[in-house]
């Protein structure tokens, strides 16, 4: 996800008008594949009874298991075969505009650099263990394929609407810190909550948080931070039921009802919210446990 202050103006030297740029497999160091296996190893840990059955079955079907940073043309190949999706290369965050197109027509953009040693907890931008780890076995699920092309559609259209805000924060609350109800209680599919090895206790152990059920006008009025674990998560029942929400919505009239509303800040609760654990909000910033 994006935060609007690292985004370049105009495709950087090398990119194509679309700004994606050859991943360069060949040019990554031993060092580089081996912070990918340690984020791997560190996530494969902890991810069985914690992330949804549709993320498990994509990182295995797209044979994520295998060492190294993954080579984005075999993985497109094996992608397109399953959801008709590929991974393609940029530089860093790309113009809204740039990112819903290729996600429009099935292309997933992705960073093509690795975090760096030190820098294995955190870090602002998406790189390709956030990128490719966190989002791309979800596009494995052809019901969240067609989800993802969807908001790709409603992301241009949200654009033409000056509804961006509204938009950007359905695909934080789902695609980025989405939990879902699974027989066995609540799973995690988000791909910020699903790379970070802390996040992936918080988001379903920890108290604090308020995890309620899914509603698309509540999302899209609720504020997000973008540096911290969450203060609230939204549960779908299942992803046909986020696919079908999103697809039948009319948004122009939905828009023009909630975008001259104030939004809701992190944390809120309404009167309408279906409560699935209302959190004690002890958390304060950095004080986590675990
Ligand atoms: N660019 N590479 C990249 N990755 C993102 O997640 C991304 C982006 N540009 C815009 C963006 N996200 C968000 O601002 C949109 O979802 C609104
Ligand atoms: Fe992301």
């Amino acid at each position: 996800m994006a935060d609007e202050t690292h985004v370049l103006d105009a495709p950087p030297e090398g990119a194509a008008a679309d700004w994606t740029i050859p991943q360069g497999w060949d040019a990554y160091t031993p060092e580089e594949h081996r912070v990918w296996d340690t984020l791997y190893e560190r996530q494969i840990r902890l991810l069985p009874g914690r992330a949804s059955k549709a993320y498990l079955k994509g990182l295995d079907a797209l044979r994520l298991s295998e060492s190294g940073i993954p080579n984005f043309e075999e993985l497109s190949e094996r992608l397109m075969k399953l959801t008709g999706w590929q991974v393609v290369a940029v530089p860093g965050l790309v113009p809204d505009d740039v990112f819903f197109d290729h996600m429009a027509n099935r292309r997933f953009v992705s960073g093509n650099f690795i975090r760096r040693p030190d820098q294995l907890d955190y870090l602002q931008e998406p790189d390709v263990f956030h990128d490719v780890f966190g989002h791309v076995p979800m596009l494995a699920d052809p019901v969240f394929a067609d989800y993802l092309e969807a908001y790709g559609r409603g992301g241009l259209r949200a654009l033409e609407l000056g509804a961006l805000k509204q938009l950007a924060r359905l695909y934080w609350y789902t695609v980025e810190f989405g939990l879902v109800e699974e027989d066995e209680g609540l799973r995690i599919y988000g791909a910020g909550i699903v790379s970070s090895s802390a996040e992936s206790v918080f988001a379903l152990d920890d108290p604090s948080p308020h995890r309620i059920g899914f509603d698309l006008e509540r999302v899209m009025r609720t504020e997000y931070r973008i540096d911290d674990f969450q203060q609230n998560y939204f549960v779908v029942p299942s992803f046909d039921e986020l696919l079908r929400v999103t697809v039948e919505t009319d948004f122009a009239p939905l828009y023009e009802r909630i975008v001259p509303l104030p939004p809701l800040p992190v944390a809120a609760l309404t009167a309408e919210d279906k409560v699935l654990h209302h959190g004690t909000q002890a958390y304060a910033r950095g004080k986590a446990g675990g």
